[in-house]
């Protein structure tokens, strides 16, 4: 089954989204997201100028051999553009397999091996507060599990925190990078007793999440987990640049604290180290980021050789197309943990089509053939691209820090 045509269209309903379109020799058409937030054209050029017209003529089936063949083929192997788009691919062409099949993309991955798919959704807040009345909305929309952020006193703006005006806590509105300030102290002073109201309010029913969003350092990391041991976290993500994989076992030396990895990395390069000497609890490699459901699946693989389990990211930045096909992956692995879900904002539902269900707590990624998520290239066309960049962070000091 040939393919006859791809190409790329990027739109920016709410936030910039990158897709691809595969298209066959009998008219199957398969969806994959090649959104890398912030770097969206680099994405689109190494798609539409390398790697589309590479596609023409190859047969649509041979998912493994056309994955290899855009990975070794290259010769510059891995990096965040290369493996996002060769995601896209894989993610279309999963997509096209199932359509044929007549069936939805978990059944051809071995089928459901859970009923349902545990998501933790956002709650943040300007003050406590109003982070602790977000953690109970979600709590009455039915989630299980939840990440809280808030803001911190005497410190200007926070990650995950969104502004006031309604806008969204990541990208910056401006077409240069919005600048934030980082002091660690605050930072370790403040998060136990902010995550202690949520245990104090609620209990250790729910299952209770945070992102320390790379900015520590290990020692620093590793007394921030052992702050939080007695409020049983679910996990803490991302406590230091995790580039520097070995920087884990100092972490691991000092707390019990769960730690999650990985939304950065795009193979299983990345997560080699933590995984096989077990310095993590959950890998957050995700599907649209490391290289599609091909090589996902081969890191979940690895990880659960080695008792880690899954917990990828799932932010607005990928799109519903990549958000679906992680469903996918969550419902067949053996090793799923959870699955982040931030969702999408209106007008994404007028481009994207989808088929997915939350029901108490729960994802299904639905029954349709396929990855079960439809792109509107009409719709797609109102929304133009937008340039927007990440944060970055300095210190008071004015030196550059992780955001
Ligand atoms: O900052 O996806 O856990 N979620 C996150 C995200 C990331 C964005 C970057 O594009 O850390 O909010
Ligand atoms: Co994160």
């Amino acid at each position: 089954m040939k393919i006859i045509d791809a190409g790329v269209i990027i739109t920016a309903p709410g936030r910039n989204y990158v897709t691809l379109k595969i298209t066959t020799e009998d008219g199957v058409v398969g969806w994959g997201d090649a959104t890398l937030n912030g770097r969206e054209l680099a994405v689109a050029t190494y798609l539409r100028d390398h790697v589309c017209p590479l596609l023409i003529g190859r047969d649509a089936h041979r998912i493994e051999d056309i994955w290899q063949y855009l990975y070794k083929g290259s010769y510059w192997r891995r990096g965040p553009v290369q493996m996002t788009a060769i995601a896209a691919v894989d993610i279309a062409l999963w997509d096209i397999k199932g359509k044929v099949a007549g069936l939805p993309v978990y059944q051809l991955l071995g089928g459901a091996a859970r009923d349902g798919v545990m998501v933790y959704g956002h709650a943040s807040g300007s003050s406590v507060a109003e982070m602790l009345d977000d953690v109970a909305a979600h709590l009455d929309e039915g989630y299980l599990a939840v990440r809280a952020q808030s803001a911190i006193p005497g410190m200007d703006k926070v990650y995950g925190v969104p502004p006031k005006d309604g806008r969204l806590y990541e990208p910056a509105s401006s077409n240069v990078p919005q600048e934030e300030t980082w002091e660690t102290g605050p930072y370790l002073r403040f998060v136990p007793t902010m995550l202690g109201a949520v245990r104090e309010r609620f209990g250790f029913d729910v299952h209770l999440l945070h992102d320390v969003h790379h900015r520590l350092s290990p020692l620093e990391a590793g007394r921030l987990g052992r702050d939080l041991e007695e409020h049983r976290m679910f996990w803490i993500e991302d406590p230091t640049p995790a580039e520097d994989q070995s920087a884990f076992q100092l972490i691991r030396q000092h707390t019990t604290t769960p730690i999650a990895v990985g939304e950065i990395f795009n193979s299983i390069w990345d997560c080699q180290q933590l995984i096989t000497e077990r310095l993590i609890d959950y890998v957050r490699t995700s599907v649209s980021h490391a290289g599609g459901i091909t090589h996902l699946r081969r890191i979940f693989a690895l990880a659960d050789l080695y008792g880690v389990r899954t917990g990828s990211h799932g932010a607005g930045d990928l799109s519903p197309v990549s958000f679906a096909a992680a469903l996918h992956v969550d419902l067949s692995v053996p090793n799923f943990g959870i699955q982040e879900y931030m969702g999408h904002r209106d007008p994404a539902g007028e481009v994207f089509r989808t088929g997915y269900k939350f029901e108490n707590g729960y994802m299904h990624p639905g029954d349709a053939p396929g990855l079960g998520v439809e792109v509107d290239e009409q719709a797609a066309a109102k929304f133009p691209y937008d340039p927007k960049y990440l944060p970055i962070n300095r210190r008071r000091d004015g030196s550059m820090h992780d955001w």
